[in-house]
């Protein structure tokens, strides 16, 4: 009885050291039972065992986005990710041309996500989900971009996605950023725009191959993908170039290639005159170079906002494509 007694002394008393109370974790979980029916005391405990990660925050305060072009370029555009992507197109062909098909989107694209995202699930990521939005929830570094109330929200998401689809959620591991799977779906994705393609009932985006490659399909597919329009071609630019068309943050093309062609940059390959396009600058190690980017360039912006991130999506696709036709 006494050792009984001791032993669960003891664990009452770990379990109180392992608990780490985060500012903002109670209103948090009233929240989630008031608004989304959750059970408060569930999410109240596994927000208590979630661990505040530093090196989350440092990564969070890094992005490779920030990069040029031409040191980004060469960590996603290699032989290793061009050969892995015809081997991946190979063994996975059935499935890849089933998604193409069904969501209507050219398949050289869904294998360059899954290639730039996780090296076709050979990384994708060893950070618990849990302690990667709880600390982005709770302590987002002052990074003169605060978006603690993004993570907070693709927590709350992960609190219902791990209900709906009977995920473990202490133990489901991802990016810095939260993001899941062989496509690195964030939460709010996951449940938005994951499909079950291998139809057993249950969305699975680390295990089943049918299920990640659908989910890619139908993400770029939902958000507007014109299959076989291009993505973007190099544009030949004049001296007297308005500099005012190239694009900043938001890649959503808005004027027509005439209006961009009496501004100054021209399409290099032949495009309608009507085609709505937007213009691109990435710095190379001789200056910016620039690119017309056409709707479905946006399209791949809207998995990653960074015009680098789908310009070596683009490029990648194409070495993918070319190999594999060889
Ligand atoms: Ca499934």
């Amino acid at each position: 009885m006494k050792r009984i007694l001791v032993l669960a002394l003891v664990s009452i008393i770990s379990a109180s050291c392992q608990a780490q109370q985060h500012p903002g974790a109670e209103e948090f979980a009233a929240k989630a039972a008031a608004e989304h029916e959750l059970d408060q005391e569930k999410v109240l405990l596994l927000l208590q065992e979630a661990r505040f990660k530093q090196s989350i925050v440092d990564a969070i305060s890094r992005p490779a986005e920030a990069k040029p072009w031409y040191d980004y370029r060469p960590i996603f555009i290699t032989d290793k990710r061009i050969k892995g992507g015809i081997e991946f197109w190979k063994e996975n062909e059935k499935l890849i041309a089933q998604a193409s098909e069904q969501f209507g989107v050219d398949p050289q694209f869904i294998v360059a996500i899954i290639g730039v995202e996780t090296l076709y699930g050979r990384i994708t990521g060893s950070y618990r989900v849990l302690d990667a939005l709880t600390t982005l929830s709770f302590y987002y570094p002052d990074t003169g971009n605060d978006r603690s109330a993004f993570f907070s929200s693709e927590l709350m998401n992960f609190f219902m996605l791990g209900d709906e689809e009977r995920i473990s959620l202490d133990d489901v591991t991802g990016s810095y950023a939260g993001a899941m799977g062989l496509g690195q779906f964030m939460p709010s994705s996951y449940r938005e725009y994951a499909v079950d393609l291998d139809g057993d009932g249950r969305r699975d985006l680390w295990s089943s191959m049918a299920d990640i490659i659908g989910s890619v399909a139908n993400y770029l597919h939902r958000h507007g993908w014109e299959p076989g329009q291009p993505v973007t071609y190099p544009a030949i630019v004049s001296d007297d170039a308005d500099m005012t068309l190239v694009t900043k943050r938001d890649y959503k093309p808005k004027k027509s290639v005439t209006e961009i062609a009496g501004g100054g940059f021209k399409s290099a390959e032949p495009v309608s005159g009507e085609t709505l396009a937007a213009v691109a600058g990435l710095e190379e190690e001789d200056g910016y170079h620039y690119w017309l980017t056409f709707k479905n360039f946006y399209v791949i912006t809207r998995y990653n906002r960074s015009p680098l991130y789908a310009m070596a999506v683009f490029e990648l696709s194409e070495a993918i494509l070319a190999g594999f036709e060889d």
